[in-house]
């Protein structure tokens, strides 16, 4: 890592002055960082960490680790030079102070810090200090530990000596204020991901990250030796190379920036592209994100007409051709990065697409012209992709003509609803001829629409687009929800607010569940982005006794509910295992299952899209060792899968 990102800031007393008290922070902490949902509060771990990651860029630290506690409360702690204790020349207090109680004093102080600030990224310790309960720092300068607690961000204590220590470091623990969070757990995964992608793009730093929250505490400890190309090796983890290194070349503009590509293309007929400006995850794409892709589109075409892989009559590959299977990760470091965007997770440098674009006009040319089977092989993929498009092209328009004359087979066997096109209106996908006639009769008519599917459907991964397009069993639903597909997608002319998928608690319902999710995230993703998409929650059991008049029932979802209803209901009760939906008979499939007032339904929530991806490509992927390392760890959900 070079000094690129570094940003030498001057201590400069305007930058320090008190600006405004911790109240601020605690009046509006929206403003600070983004919400107070769970996204704020895991924000608190991460601005944190990257007070230890900075101290890793300036090469002073080489060990993270990250704890969260039993009391959800968090310690992260690094190897670093420890956060100055001398007394700060302006405030007249100890710099470990300043840095944790006033606005903007993160990481610039003393003799000229660095940050790489970016996005909500970078607000400072004392905003998390400001919105938790408790915070406690521990400095070890090489000599003495230092300590000083605070609450809701005023110091509790004067910092004090606690003991002595031949070692150098930080360590922080915070507990996160309830009265400002609207919940206080952390969730494993989120964090995981966070600082995987921290280890992944800060080659050699170690992160050690411990839950301790459960009897036996989960420890995963991060490193990635090559950083960025390892990231892709990750993401290519449940899919098929079809070359085996990962391509990575760097480039670097003056002392002001500089960024680092990798890349894989694989067989999936999917793109992951990820994209990061010091650091900051940009989701939302921007400078160097277009750069890479027109880069990528150009070199491509070039090669592919100076090669004759392309002849003159053939029209140019287009950009989404030349990224099919291609999992890339592009990651810049800019001194002064703008970042854009409601999410302020958009770069908007524009030196930054120049120097991606012509990185790839030098080095991944380069790379082609070096290495001519990997280049073919390439350029074959993106010729087929070029071609399933036009194909796609033209069974969308065959099957936008036939919506256009309304073609009622196409609606196989829809049981519509009377107020279709209503944010209210339902419309329940059912698995099986027999459940979908008990859904039928158990329906409100008004709103709840009923498309039954019926037989094996088609696993979308394994098939081209032209196919999903084509395919009978997806044309009903592509006909039913009324707002086209792919690019024609218009969530406008959606005709149902609910789009609820109702299948066995079985292995074939996680079938058609997983088959129909990985069907709307690739060609109707806005629907599962603006949470249309839910799953029904059939009971398990019912548990009963008693007769005519007398008959209690009772549902159950799980095991656990199972015996406390029987416990409840005494020991005359009886109990029914529903195998299928289509045991229950109408009134009961309503009452459990369908009625807005007594149902329990699961939004579906793709928020991740990477993880879906993969969780899609793991079970539908031709790949099959990833599959079966995937069953065997979910083999009490799932008892009887084909690998
Ligand atoms: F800020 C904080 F409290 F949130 C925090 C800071 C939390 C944690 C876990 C670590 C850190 C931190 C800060 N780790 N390492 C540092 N390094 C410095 O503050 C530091 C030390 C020495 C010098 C120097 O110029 O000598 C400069 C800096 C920025």
């Amino acid at each position: 890592m070079s000094e690129n990102n570094i940003v030498e800031t001057k201590y400069d007393e305007n930058q320090i002055q008190v600006l405004e008290g911790l109240e601020a922070v605690r009046k509006r902490p929206g403003m600070y960082i983004g919400s107070v949902s769970a996204a704020g509060l895991h924000h608190l771990i991460y601005e944190i960490v990257d007070n230890s990651i900075d101290e890793a860029l300036a090469g002073c630290c080489d060990r993270i680790t990250v704890d969260i506690n039993e009391d959800n409360s968090v310690t992260v702690e690094d190897n670093g030079r420890g956060i100055p204790v001398g007394i700060h020349p302006t405030e007249g207090i100890p710099t470990v102070q300043v840095v944790l109680t006033k606005l903007h004093a993160g990481g610039k102080f003393g003799g000229g810090g660095y940050k790489v600030s970016g996005g909500l990224h970078g607000v400072g310790s004392s905003v998390v200090n400001a919105l938790s309960s408790k915070l406690e720092v521990e400095v070890s300068d090489g000599e003495h530990v230092y300590y000083q607690s605070y609450e809701r961000g005023n110091p509790t204590c004067k910092l004090k000596i606690i003991g002595d220590t031949d070692k150098t470091g930080t360590k922080v623990t915070f507990s996160p204020d309830g009265e400002i969070f609207e919940t206080l757990d952390f969730e494993y995964e989120t964090v995981l991901k966070k600082l995987r992608e921290e280890a992944f793009l800060n080659k050699g730093v170690r992160i050690i990250f411990t839950d301790k929250r459960m009897e036996e505490p989960k420890r995963v400890e991060l490193y990635a030796e090559g950083g960025i190309k390892e990231f892709v090796s990750f993401l290519n983890k449940s899919k098929e190379p079809i070359h085996d290194d990962v391509i990575y070349f760097e480039a670097k503009r003056g002392d002001s920036m500089e960024v680092e590509v990798a890349m894989q293309y694989t067989t999936s007929y999917s793109e992951t592209i990820l994209s990061f400006a010091n650091n900051v995850h940009t989701v939302d794409g921007g400078m160097h994100e277009t750069g890479f892709k027109s880069g990528l589109t150009r070199v491509l075409n070039d090669y592919a007409r100076k090669n004759n892989m392309l002849k003159e009559k053939d029209s140019n590959l287009m950009g989404e051709d030349a990224r099919e299977g291609l999992t890339a990760v592009i990651s810049v470091k800019v001194a002064e990065a703008q970042f854009e965007g409601q999410t302020k997770t958009k770069l908007g440098n524009s030196g930054a697409r120049t120097l991606v674009e012509n990185a790839l006009n030098d080095k991944f040319s380069a790379f082609l012209q070096e290495n001519p089977k990997i280049a073919k092989m390439i350029i074959e993929k993106t010729i087929s992709a070029s071609r399933a498009r036009e194909a796609a092209r033209k069974a969308r328009e065959a099957s936008r003509k036939s919506a256009a004359a309304n073609n009622s087979s196409l609606l196989g066997k829809l049981a519509r609803c009377a107020d279709e096109g209503a944010d209210y209106a339902e419309l329940f996908i059912v698995e099986g001829d027999s459940a979908g006639g008990s859904a039928k009769q158990g329906r409100y008519r008004r709103f709840q629409a009923i498309l039954p599917l019926w037989g094996k459907m088609l696993n979308v991964e394994k098939t081209r687009m032209d196919k999903v397009f084509s395919n009978e069993k997806l044309l009903p639903i592509i006909q039913a929800l009324g707002a086209g597909i792919g690019e024609d997608f218009n969530i406008d002319n959606l005709k149902y607010g609910k789009v609820i998928i109702m299948a066995d608690a079985d292995v074939d319902g996680a079938h058609i569940r997983t088959l129909l999710l990985t069907f709307f995230f690739r060609y109707m993703r806005p629907l599962i982005e603006q949470g249309h998409v839910y799953l029904a929650q059939p009971p398990l059991y019912k548990v009963y006794k008693g007769k005519n008049k007398d008959l209690v029932e009772r549902f159950a979802y799980d095991e656990d509910e199972r015996d406390r209803l029987i416990a409840e209901l005494g020991k005359n009760a009886k109990v029914q295992r529903y195998k299928g939906l289509g045991e229950m008979d109408p009134p009961e499939l309503k009452e459990t299952t369908m009625d807005p007032e007594k149902r329990t339904l699961l939004r579906v929530d793709l928020k991740d899209a990477i993880i879906a991806d993969q969780t899609f490509s793991i079970l539908m992927g031709e790949n099959v060792e990833p599959r079966r390392e995937f069953i065997e760890q979910n083999a009490k959900y799932v008892t009887n899968l084909d690998i």
